[in-house]
Order: C-alpha cells, then sequence, then structure tokens
C-alpha cells in the first residue's frame, strides 16, 4: 500500500533508504491488524498474556531496565536560533541535530519492518484536530498509538484531504542510552526519536506531537496545547460545567479526571464526566469562549496508586483490552501494582521472583494503556467536533507548605502569572530527583515547544476585546500539618473546591481578597460529611505573606530567566503583588 500523497510516499521512501527495513507497512487500524501485530509480539516474547479469566485481552510489556521513562536531558527542540527554543529546553541547531540523529537511523531497521501509522490528535472531522504520521519498527508503538489516537484509515484520508501532517520517525535502535535521542524540529513539523521504545520517548503523538511540536502549532496559528485534564462537572440541575487542569506529571490528574462524588454529592445528583486526563487542545469560539479536545483517544496512566480508594473507574477499565507496562504479576497472571491491593506479586516488574523488601514490585513509572471508551466515566462528548466549552482553568502543584489549598485569581492576567509561576516537587515520571521543589510553568516545562517567555505572551494575548475567557484558579491538594499528615483528604473530595470555583463562576459564591488572589471564606467550601478539623481549614486557606513576599523575589527572578522574552505585563503583574505583599509586611512589623 502506498498512499494518495506524493509527499507522505516520498517521505516514506526517504526514510526506507536511510533505516533499511526488510518490509513495510501501512497501518490501517483494523482489529485484524492488531490481533496479527499482538500475535507476532506474543510469539517474540514482547508481550506476555495476561489471565484471560479475570484481564481478557490484557497484555505486559517489560521494557528494557535502562528504558522506563522519559528522558528530559536527551530531548532536544531544534530550532534555527536557540532563543526560539527558549532557555526551559535544549537546544541543538537543526543541522547539526539531522546529521548526528540521522547517524544513528542509518540501517537501524535492517531485518525489522517499517510501520507507517496515519493518526489523528483529536476527532477525526474536529476543526481543532491535527494529524500526523509515525513511522516506527515497534509493533508496541502501533499497538499503542492504536488505543491513544485515532489511527489508521480515517486518519490517513484526513491526511490526504489537508496535504499537511506532522513528521515523526522513531526507532528503537539498540536500546543503548549512549544512542537515544529525542528532537523535534518544530519550524519543519517533525519529530525524531531513537534509542528508546517507552511512553513520552516513543508513542509520538503524545508528549512530542501533542505538546511540544503542538504549542507551536498552537502560537503559529491562534490556540492553545496544554498539559491539562479535561472533566465535566454535571450539578444536581442537569448542568455541566467542564474544567480544565494543569498539574506536573505524577500529581494525580488521571485521579481528578475520573473523579467519584463523595457519598453526599453523589446522593445529590452530582455526576462527574471525563473528557481527557492529560491533554487539552483548546481554541477561542465564534461565542469567544475557549472550546477544548482531548487530543487523544486513551490513557497511559501511572499504574502505582490506583487502587479501588483512589481511582476505582480507571482500575474499573483496566480489566479488559488494556496493555500493561513494566508492572508486576500475582502467581496466576494478573496485573500487580503497589496500592492496588493486599496480594503479595510473584513476578516483579523485570520477571524476577519478587522478593518482598527488596525494592518495588512494579516499577514507579510502569503503566497501562486503555481506550477512554472503556472508562465509566468516559462521555460522549469527548467525541464532539465542536469540543466542549472551559468554564474553569485551574493550575496546581505538590507543595507541603505555604500555597493554599486553592485561590482564584483577579482576572486573566494574574491568571498567567499563576500558571507560569506553578511550582511542584519532583515525582518519577522524568528520570532525575525525587521530591525537588522546581518550577513549572504551567505543567508544561518538559512540553513546552518554544521559548516561556514566548509562551507567557500568547497566553496573555488570548485577553481581547470579545473574549468570554474562562476564570483562573490554583489548587495544592498536598498541604501538609505539623504532623507531616496531609491537610486535604484529597481525590474525590476535591469536588467541593471545584464546586466552589464553578460557584466562582456563577458569581454564586464569596470570598476573601488576599494580595495572591481570592480566597474561600472558610463557610464557602462545603465540608459536609468530612472530617476535617477547624485548625485544619485555617491551615489550608491561610495566607503567610512573609513566605509568600519571599516566593515573589523567586518569582521575580524566574520571569528573568526569559530575558526580554519575558512579557513586560507579566513582570508588572509579578511587581504589583510583591509590593503589595511588602507593604503588608512592614504594616504589619
Ligand atoms: O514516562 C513516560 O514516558 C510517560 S510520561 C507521561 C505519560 C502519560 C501522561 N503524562 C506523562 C507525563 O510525564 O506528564
Ligand atoms: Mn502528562
Amino acid at each position: 500500500m502506498t498512499s494518495k500523497l506524493a509527499t507522505l510516499n516520498a517521505w516514506v521512501q526517504e526514510v526506507a533508504a536511510l533505516t533499511q527495513p526488510s518490509h513495510i507497512h501501512w497501518c490501517d487500524g483494523s482489529a485484524e491488524e492488531n490481533a496479527s501485530l499482538t500475535q507476532l509480539m506474543l510469539d517474540r516474547g514482547d508481550l506476555i498474556a495476561l489471565n484471560a479469566d479475570t484481564h481478557p485481552d490484557c497484555y505486559l510489556h517489560r521494557s528494557h531496565p535502562s528504558d522506563v521513562a522519559r528522558v528530559e536531558h536527551l530531548t532536544f527542540v531544534c530550532t534555527k536560533h536557540q532563543e526560539d527554543a527558549g532557555p526551559n529546553n535544549n537546544w541543538m541547531h537543526p543541522t547539526e541535530a539531522h546529521a548526528e540523529i540521522d547517524a544513528l537511523f542509518a540501517g537501524c531497521m535492517k531485518g525489522r519492518t517499517l510501520y507507517v501509522i496515519p493518526y489523528c490528535m483529536g476527532p477525526i472531522d474536529s476543526p481543532i484536530a491535527r494529524c500526523g504520521v509515525e513511522i516506527t519498527d515497534s509493533p508496541y508503538v502501533v499497538a499503542n498509538m492504536r488505543l491513544m489516537t485515532r489511527m489508521g484509515s480515517a486518519a490517513l484520508a484526513r491526511i490526504e484531504r489537508e496535504s499537511q501532517f506532522v513528521r515523526g520517525l522513531h526507532s528503537t535502535g539498540d536500546l543503548d542510552p549512549t544512542r537515544r535521542f529525542i528532537m523535534h524540529f518544530p519550524e519543519e513539523l517533525t519529530i525524531k526519536s531513537i534509542g528508546s521504545g517507552y511512553g513520552g520517548n516513543a508513542l509520538l503523538g503524545k508528549k512530542c506531537h501533542a505538546l511540544r511540536i503542538g504549542s507551536w502549532q498552537a502560537r503559529k496559528e491562534g490556540w492553545l496545547a496544554e498539559h491539562m485534564l479535561i472533566v465535566g462537572i454535571e450539578n444536581p440541575q442537569g448542568e455541566t460545567h467542564y474544567v480544565a487542569a494543569a498539574f506536573p506529571s505524577a500529581c494525580g490528574k488521571t485521579n481528578l479526571a475520573m473523579l467519584i462524588p463523595p457519598d453526599g454529592y453523589r446522593q445529590a445528583g452530582w455526576k462527574v464526566w471525563t473528557v481527557g486526563d492529560d491533554i487539552c487542545w483548546m481554541s477561542p469560539g465564534d461565542d469567544g469562549r475557549l472550546w477544548a479536545i482531548n487530543p487523544e483517544a486513551g490513557y497511559f496512566g501511572v499504574a502505582p496508586g490506583t487502587g479501588a480508594k483512589t481511582n476505582a473507574n480507571a482500575l474499573a477499565m483496566l480489566n479488559r483490552e488494556a496493555i500493561f507496562t513494566n508492572v508486576a504479576v500475582t502467581a496466576d497472571q494478573q496485573p500487580w501494582w503497589e496500592g492496588l491491593d493486599d496480594r503479595v506479586p510473584a513476578k516483579d516488574w523485570k520477571g524476577n521472583d519478587f522478593v518482598p523488601g527488596n525494592g518495588p514490585a512494579a516499577h514507579p513509572n510502569s503503566r497501562f494503556t486503555v481506550s477512554a471508551r472503556r472508562c465509566p466515566s468516559y462521555t460522549e462528548r469527548a467525541e464532539d467536533a465542536r469540543g466542549v466549552p472551559i468554564s474553569a482553568i485551574v493550575f496546581g502543584g505538590r507543595r507541603e507548605s505555604l500555597v493554599p489549598l486553592v485561590f482564584e485569581s483577579r482576572d486573566w492576567t494574574h491568571g498567567v502569572l499563576v500558571g507560569a509561576s506553578m511550582a511542584s516537587e519532583t515525582t518519577a515520571a522524568a528520570t532525575g530527583a525525587v521530591g525537588v521543589v522546581r518550577r513549572d510553568s504551567m505543567a508544561m516545562k518538559p512540553f513546552c515547544g518554544y521559548n516561556f517567555g514566548d509562551y507567557f505572551a500568547h497566553w496573555l494575548s488570548f485577553d481581547k476585546p470579545g473574549a468570554k475567557l474562562p476564570k483562573i484558579f490554583h489548587v495544592n491538594w498536598f498541604r501538609k500539618g505539623a504532623d507531616g499528615k496531609f491537610l486535604w483528604p484529597g481525590f474525590g473530595d476535591n469536588l467541593r473546591v471545584l464546586e466552589w470555583m464553578l460557584k466562582r463562576c456563577e458569581d454564586r459564591a464569596d470570598a476573601v481578597e488576599t494580595p495572591i488572589g481570592h480566597l474561600p471564606k472558610k463557610a464557602d467550601l462545603n465540608v459536609e460529611g468530612l472530617r476535617i478539623s477547624d485548625h485544619a481549614l485555617d491551615q489550608l486557606l491561610q495566607i503567610d505573606e512573609q513566605g509568600w513576599a519571599h516566593e515573589f523575589e523567586a518569582i521575580t527572578e524566574y520571569l528573568d530567566e526569559f530575558g526580554g522574552r519575558t512579557p513586560p505585563a507579566l513582570r508588572a503583574e509579578a511587581a504589583r503583588i510583591a509590593a503589595l505583599l511588602l507593604q503588608r509586611n512592614d504594616q504589619a512589623a
């Protein structure tokens, strides 16, 4: 098979000449194709069938032990001018980058099949959706892309109609970490990735296309490509508000996207609908509102910590047609990870006999891949070509101290500053230190495909006449008390905080004005049925103005990192709040 699109055929031929595969296979996305690839991977030992009674059509993949996470230090944005990639990205000149990576691609598919995967990020008929083609030598990537994107014939038809697509070239190479690179060429709408078969490094539709290249395209075309979940909150009156929320990797985006309301809320008729758990593309509609789609069609979620109490919806979708990567298995071949239940697994993520006390059984970044449609809280609105209208944008981080449970920004510019100055403690999703506080603007630090200064300016540009922009909030579910325990119960109870936000959007709730933004009064948060002390609530909603003055010194320094690219309006907003805090501290002294 070839395509009607000459540029696509020519590119496939050019890649084949470089990589020298034995076969070329154009993916149509059919069930038959998936069945035959699954059989191939079972025969080769790339997949292990899981218990067919408890987990029909579920498989385990064990990646190379050195290939278990995204690799930020090997991820590059290759623009002609380094300033365009910004200090937030590793940079290499495109000529040098192509030469370096093409040398690794030369002959790398000898004896392998080259798969051509046409895919669409977003509902196939959505004007907000964009297409790409990934070339890979990994059937595991094909199987995952089939779950994570709209992949195959329909996507190819759209690509042929539009004659435009993002080019992604991937090979697992020899999995040697010293010959591993993830390179992005936004000016050429091209991605090249070699040496890893894992997740964000290999499933190019996800972080590489939908965020790094997507953010570049979005800036050029006037929309936003964001690291955000999208969730619909239906109140007892049957009205649904959609919320987009950005948290750094592994801060519970999937859990919030699939939230199960507390008993009292459920009985009162509240419902929660999942549109997406990781990526959100938003575009201004004719009505001035921001309309959002989830460009993905599935979930690539972190398994550890997913249990009946934390995310029963996720658990319910994982008992059929799922791929598990680097989880442990029980003696009867069921997938298992820390936080699932009290059983003791038989084999760890490497396939060795599990020895308690000898490290976790499942890798901390082990994953499940599953179609979004399998989620009990899935909504057909995820397929709506127009997207869903966004009422509120939420930023959040993992902060043990200082940052209150929730606050609302005064206006759009302040909200952009709140997003730009977000910070969080690092986790295992990216390789590197765990538990270190790092600034992560809009949770896009690893994913923005251009200079953060320009990105902040792009965000600010949405505030124009006629725009009906969402309110912007900040949350911190992770605040701890003096005893080191979390002050807020989190999970389903986060709906209580969302309820306050949505009431604010409808002018139905009160707030206290502080230098950092508007906070709920204690009485405005519904804590009925919740065991939380008054003292804990006080701590969660208290502003330490001295601590915040220091925080604003750090924020100002951070904004300076982007030099002349930082929008003056953002600096002015930070200076205004810093001055207010200093004034209040002087008065208090
Ligand atoms: O480690 C990886 O390759 C996956 S990272 C990931 C996967 C799904 C959703 N989000 C993330 C992330 O790091 O933000
Ligand atoms: Mn993510």
